[in-house]
């Protein structure tokens, strides 16, 4: 789809020479711009003053340099970043992202589609990402410690409870935000709700932990039920193994359907009879290992060295869950020639263009990240509240909570996709219901 509408294609066009080479970026906008045109064209008052030209032009972006020891006595040195994107509805808020592909249009990809995310939520946040090309794999407890402290030492002048609150995403889970953690107290002095997704020891609140996979499922199951159905008796493919996929599963299963599929970045596990969950969580988050380990319990399952064949298994509900990208448009074409009626995003942008275009040509129900997968984001600000009031809500109350806001949230993209000739089209629905509350308080605080 190419952007009609003369304004947006030039300001497409702008964002491509002043970010050169940044290709997620570039297609984050310009998914953006495409579900914009009929909002601007109703609405010139956001071309004129200057709402969009603002929205793509992150509000700072700090780079800086990671130096750290590791366990032989050198000196190895990463790039740190944050993107503070937007804070017109909220102070920055969005994950850390450490693996070795972060440069910073990966983050400027993802604290874009944070804005919009956040904005749906319903919740005071505003959108920013940060990371760093750290690969944890492979390292010592010890070398994630230093490098977090390294990390923190420079990001603490930046953030705040009330200025830049960040979280986990890739690579970013409650070991690195431990260490974060500390760090960031000892150097400031403070002992603030500065970061989210931290142990309940500390700080951190209940359910954070479950709340994108198990958001990413109520979404789907708010979608599926529009459409006269369920997850009940579903077979059920999800990618990734980390912290999105593992609840993504562990809630699918409690809907009643049945998942078959996990992957890592290596390969994938194929188990007819379903996932046994307990064996993932094991492998994964206690021992830190890859899932080709599955098989070694679990014999009749099967392991596979390509991790990109999981969407040729037969399904009926797809849950991509491990990064941008990871399902093209052959992919798209396996899956709807195997019969797949909903698809739901998990991870940060992992269908191509391509792959979504042909999701909605064909009639499949089709979930958007910053819709399906906010359920993290909205959990972290929960997490927020509960800091700021200095108490704690049981595993139930946050729950109930995040499932409103996700339904909440496929109601909000359901009805702005309609409301501007869409009807269906929940990826134009949801940039619009985002857009627009950014937008407005972006012209009620003076843009420009
Ligand atoms: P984790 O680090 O816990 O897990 C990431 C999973 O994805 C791992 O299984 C990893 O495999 C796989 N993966 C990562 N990079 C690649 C790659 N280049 N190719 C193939 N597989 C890959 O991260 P999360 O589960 O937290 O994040 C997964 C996705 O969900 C990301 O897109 C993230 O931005 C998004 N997300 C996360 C949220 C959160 O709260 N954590 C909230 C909303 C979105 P391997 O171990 O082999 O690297
Ligand atoms: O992509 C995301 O929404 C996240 N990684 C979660 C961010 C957060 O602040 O909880």
């Amino acid at each position: 789809m190419s952007l009609k509408n003369e304004y947006l294609s030039s300001l497409m066009q702008r964002v491509i020479e002043r970010n050169q080479g940044e290709k997620e970026f570039h297609q984050a906008v310009r998914e953006v711009l495409e579900s914009l045109e009929p909002v601007v064209e109703k609405h010139p008052e956001y071309i004129r003053r200057g709402v969009l030209e603002c929205i793509i032009e992150p509000e700072r972006i700090i780079k800086f340099r990671v130096p750290w020891v590791d366990d032989n006595g050198y000196i190895r040195v990463n790039r740190g970043f944050r993107v503070q994107f937007s804070s017109s509805i909220g102070p920055y808020k969005g994950g850390l992202r450490f693996h070795p592909s972060v440069y910073e249009g990966i983050i400027k990809f993802l604290g874009f589609e944070q804005i919009f995310k956040n904005s749906l939520t319903g919740l005071p946040i505003g959108g920013g990402k940060g990371g760093s090309d750290f690969d944890p794999k492979g390292k010592s407890d010890m070398e994630v410690m230093r490098f977090c402290q390294s990390f923190m030492s420079e990001l603490a002048k930046h953030i705040g409870s009330y200025t830049d609150i960040p979280a986990g995403d890739i690579g970013v889970g409650s070991r690195e935000i431990g260490y974060l953690f500390g760090q960031y107290k000892r150097v400031t002095n403070t002992f603030t709700g500065v970061l989210t997704g931290k142990s309940i020891e500390y700080g951190g609140s209940l359910a954070r932990k479950e709340a994108t996979g198990y958001g990413l499922c109520y979404f789907t199951e708010a979608m599926l039920r529009d459409n006269g159905n369920t997850f009940s008796d579903k077979t059920v493919v999800i990618s990734g193994s980390g912290n999105v996929a593992i609840y993504a599963a562990e809630k699918a299963t409690q809907l009643g359907g049945k998942v078959v599929a996990l992957s890592d970045s290596e390969g994938y596990i194929y188990h007819k009879n379903g996932i046994d969950l307990r064996t993932v969580k094991i492998i994964k988050e206690i021992n830190r290992q890859r899932l080709i380990e599955y098989i070694k319990v679990h014999p009749d399952a099967e392991y596979h060295d390509n991790c990109k064949d999981i969407w040729s298994i037969k399904c009926d509900i797809a849950l991509p869950c491990a990064t941008e990208n990871e399902l093209d448009e052959n992919d798209a074409k396996m899956l709807i020639k195997n019969g797949c009626i909903a698809v739901a995003e998990g991870a940060n942008m992992p269908s191509t263009p391509e792959a979504i275009q042909l999701f909605l040509d064909n009639n499949i129900l089709f979930g958007p990240a910053k819709a399906a997968n906010a359920g993290g984001v909205a959990t972290s600000a929960l997490e927020m509240s509960q800091n700021a009031i200095r108490h704690t809500w049981g595993f139930a109350t946050v729950d109930a909570r995040l499932k409103e806001i996700m339904e909440s949230i496929y109601r909000k993209s359901s009805a702005a996709a309609e409301k501007y000739g869409m009807k269906g089209n929940l990826v134009a629905g949801a940039n619009i219901a985002g857009f627009l509350k950014v937008a407005n308080a972006m012209m009620e605080q003076g843009v420009v």
